[in-house]
């Protein structure tokens, strides 16, 4: 089989890749190693920056989203007994979107399957090969078939921290920065009304919480915990008992449908490209997701990537596959060093001294009572610009 981009992963970097480039008639061929299925119901990330939801709009696949979505113009800060709302709408003239992520999977694999364009679940041992050539391949088995080669133009690697392309690249070729936190975050999926019609963060003396949401009768909420937290030790009366103390809120218990315990960790690996391979998403970046920006910074990625392989193949240039690591780059920095500072700025460090304990008070003082320090958070929140 040929195709002008292979892709690499189907979650919403790969998918809405394959979207836009399909959009603008460039052919490309989706590999996935799940099912549909688990696709489809793995509950990860929460919040869309308007610029994100703006993209799936423009590209035809928002109307569910618009129609089931909730519109979100604040967040709200809880700490030491006082709550304050950083008021988006007052601040920046945006709003953030609150979308699971399993849900935008779920409108762009309608979309790829009914534009009945090439998209393989549970495809097993993918390898990419002569990408440092002008004619890259991937090889790939489809469930009990043979191994086959499916020729390409470039390969797009959106296969996630764990997929296998960015450890194709050669070591000495990337760069990468890591940061691993001393803490984890249980997550609970519960079928309750959310107790706030806005996202709750909390910083409390026994831990970061936040209070969160997927519909007005689905509550997504976290606690921080230890890095190798045991679930098993965590009952349903537990986990809300801790959510009421650290967030301070009269929340409505009920049944929890989905317990999980996400690592936190800040990685980049540089550059976003080697020869005809480009990696987007978690495949090239991971934030922690106090700063909600995982999933939003990948669909940047591949906004980009498109629009660098339609100039490509429209005009003959290869200027924005050039500079498409330095672009993405510019802005998966900064992302991460929101997702780092809202991290550091919430949560409880096991090294935290007396000082640090009243530093940290003090920042979140100041943001609440500087219309410039509250407007730094709520333009990194609501989403930075892309690049052109
Ligand atoms: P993804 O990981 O979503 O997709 C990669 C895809 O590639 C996967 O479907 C995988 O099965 C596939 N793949 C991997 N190896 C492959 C191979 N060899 N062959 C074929 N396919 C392969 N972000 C937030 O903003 N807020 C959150 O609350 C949040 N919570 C998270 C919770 C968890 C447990 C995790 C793991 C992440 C969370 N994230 C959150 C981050 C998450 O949303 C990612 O940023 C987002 O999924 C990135 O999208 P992709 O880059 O498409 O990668
Ligand atoms: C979520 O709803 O899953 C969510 C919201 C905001 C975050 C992280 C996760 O910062």
């Amino acid at each position: 089989m040929r195709t002008q981009v292979a892709i690499i992963g189907a979650g919403p970097a790969g998918l809405l890749l394959a979207h836009l480039l399909h959009r603008s008639g460039i052919e490309s061929v989706v590999l996935e190693a799940r099912s549909r299925g688990y696709l489809e119901s793995r509950v990860r990330a929460g919040v869309l920056e308007h610029q994100a939801a703006d993209a799936l709009s423009h590209a035809g696949v928002g109307a569910r989203m618009r129609r089931e979505g909730l519109l979100h113009h604040g967040i709200i800060l809880s700490f030491g007994g006082q709550r304050h709302r950083i008021d988006f709408e007052d601040l920046t003239g945006r709003a953030v979107m609150i979308y699971g992520q399993q849900e935008v999977v779920k409108d762009l694999i309608a979309a790829r399957i009914a534009a009945r364009e090439p998209l393989f679940f549970e495809v097993e041992s993918v390898s990419i090969h002569d990408f440092d050539t002008l004619r890259p391949s991937v090889r790939y088995r489809l469930a009990g078939a043979q191994e086959q080669p499916l020729e390409c133009d470039f390969i797009a690697g959106c296969d996630g921290f764990h997929g296998v392309c960015r450890d194709s690249i050669a070591p000495g070729e990337l760069t990468c920065f890591d940061r691993v936190y001393p803490f984890a975050w249980l997550g609970i999926l519960a079928q309750v009304p959310p107790a706030s019609h806005e996202l709750i963060y909390a910083s409390h003396e026994d831990g970061f919480a936040l209070l969160s949401m997927r519909s007005p009768t689905l509550s997504r909420l976290y606690l921080q915990c230890a890095p190798d937290e045991d679930l098993d030790g965590w009952s349903d009366e537990r986990i809300w008992n801790e959510l009421h103390k650290r967030l301070g809120a009269s929340l409505v218990t009920g049944p929890i449908l989905q317990k999980s315990v996400t690592p936190m960790r800040s990685f980049v690996a540089e550059p976003m490209r080697s020869g005809r391979l480009f990696l987007a998403g978690d495949a090239a970046h991971i934030v922690p997701p106090t700063g909600a920006k995982g999933m939003n910074q990948a669909i940047a990625d591949v906004q980009i990537l498109a629009r660098a392989l339609e100039s490509f193949y429209g005009t003959g240039s290869g200027e924005g596959l050039n500079g498409y690591s330095q672009t993405c780059l510019r802005r998966v920095w900064k992302v991460q060093r929101f997702s780092w500072w809202m991290t550091t700025l919430l949560h409880r460090f096991a090294t935290d001294n007396p000082f640090d304990l009243r530093r940290q008070r003090a920042e979140l003082e100041y943001i609440c009572s500087s219309r410039a320090a509250s407007q730094t958070l709520a333009e990194n929140y609501v989403g930075l610009p892309l690049e052109g």
